[in-house]
């Protein structure tokens, strides 16, 4: 028996900020109900999905300023369900229809919280169809690949009040042999850097939006330095087990073609900048750099690519928005060597797919990433596996938002058979 879409309903929740965002709530004709929520970014790239919020709009701005998502829960409930009603959950049909309804490029009409959460919930509904996993939807068969985690420890930027310049300093166990070891080496990275930076004098139990400390460091130098010492205190290897990864996140900090650093005043020219960046590379065992320069400083990015002293896994976000024709540019140009996977930056999860595999037909690293706004869904643990990314961000190891992902990963590893991914 085919199963059919019986309801579906949009519904204004809160997100891991406290900010309203939009849930997606799917009955199939057996009585099964699914849900989905999307996720929101605080550092957002110009050229992302555009999420639907209320402000300026006749929609009361009573409650959260203007920034309810009632628009887009109408969307759902006016003009999509009325669509999808009757339909077989099937994910590249409801996309289809969805690509119809909002033929915009960022999906600015029906709203990308509104599409997402559609796209969402009827992958998952269709999963259920199937009697099969979400990861399992997307892999039916073989062993399934456990992404290697890269995981906050320290934030900054727009994630911690400007507590650093970039944006986070994240770790990735490298040397771990499954998932569960990795996470408890990174716990063991994030408990010893609490308790050396309470030693500093610094308050470590209030954590930024991802989970991560928010001490503030006069430079990213000494943020790293920090985060080194904290892996070795454990008596972790540097060289074979841990290393680091930045996601500097430069576009919040460039102005006119210069970067300006927000905790000197300093004023960087793009080449002055692509200098700093070297040295950070030459000094710390850093792995991977997420959005050394600004969205739009192709140059840098290129420039920078292709003059490494070493191999680092140069990673996109901001620059690539998870969008197919970005993502082109960058391969013809060889600005980078990887990709950040976020569906909400793309607004489908099958257009966010096929992006993923253009990028590994292209011989990039694929990192599927979650949003600093997030909420207790795990559905990016299984498209992370089932998409065989390779690689997942999903801040640090604490918040429950975060550990619903890793807790997913974990039961995955626990129960299905799976290799742990070795991208480094
Ligand atoms: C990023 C993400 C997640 P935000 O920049 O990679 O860390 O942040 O969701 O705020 O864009
Ligand atoms: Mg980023």
């Amino acid at each position: 028996m085919s199963l059919r879409i019986h309801s579906l309903m949009g519904i204004q929740v809160l997100d891991s900020r406290g900010r309203p965002t939009v849930c997606a709530r799917m009955t199939l004709s057996d009585g099964s109900v699914h849900k989905a929520t999307v996720p929101s970014g605080a550092s957002t790239g110009r050229h992302e999905a555009q999420e639907l919020r209320d402000a300026g709009s006749p929609f009361s701005e009573k409650y959260f300023g203007g920034s309810s998502v009632y628009l887009a829960v109408a969307n759902i409930n006016n003009i999509i369900a009325p669509k999808l009603i009757g339909c077989q959950p099937d994910l590249l049909t409801v996309d289809t229809t969805l690509a119809k309804l909002d033929e915009s490029t960022r999906h600015e009409i029906l709203g990308a919280n509104a599409t997402l959460a559609i796209s969402l919930v009827c992958a998952i509904a269709q999963a259920h169809a199937q009697q099969v996993t979400l990861a399992r939807l997307f892999q039916p068969t073989g062993a399934l690949t456990i992404p290697m985690p890269m995981v906050n420890i320290l934030s900054g930027g727009a994630h911690a009040k400007g507590a650093l310049d970039i944006q986070d300093v994240l770790v990735i166990a490298h040397g771990a042999q499954t998932i569960a070891e990795a996470l408890s080496w990174i716990s063991a990275i994030r408990e010893r850097a609490s308790q050396a930076g309470a030693a500093r004098g610094f308050i470590t139990n209030l954590v930024a939006d991802e989970g991560g400390l928010g001490i503030p460091f006069s430079s990213t130098d000494e943020a790293c330095a920090f985060v080194t010492d904290c892996i070795t205190d454990v008596g972790l290897s540097l060289t074979s087990e841990v290393g680091l990864a930045l996601d500097v996140a430069a576009t919040q900090f460039f102005d006119q073609g210069n970067y300006i650093s927000r905790s000197t005043g300093k004023v960087f020219s793009g080449d002055q900048w692509r200098d700093q960046i070297h040295s950070l590379l030459n000094n710390h065992p850093i792995l991977s750099i997420e959005d050394p320069f600004a969205e739009d400083d192709w140059n840098q990015w290129a420039q920078f690519s292709q003059g490494l002293h070493r191999p680092v896994q140069v990673l996109g976000d901001d620059l690539f928005t998870t969008q197919a024709t970005r993502l082109a540019k960058g391969v013809h140009e060889k600005s980078a060597n990887s990709i950040l996977i976020k569906p909400n930056q793309n607004g489908l999860v099958s257009k966010t797919h096929e992006v993923l595999l253009q990028a590994k037909a292209a011989g990039f690293t694929t990192v599927v990433s979650a949003r600093s706004g997030e909420s207790e869904d795990s559905w990016l643990s299984d498209l992370a596996v089932g998409w065989n990314a390779g690689q997942i961000k999903v801040g640090s190891t604490h918040g429950s938002e975060r550990t619903a992902k890793w807790n997913r990963l974990l039961e995955i590893e626990a129960t299905e058979e799976s290799v742990f991914s070795k991208p480094f």
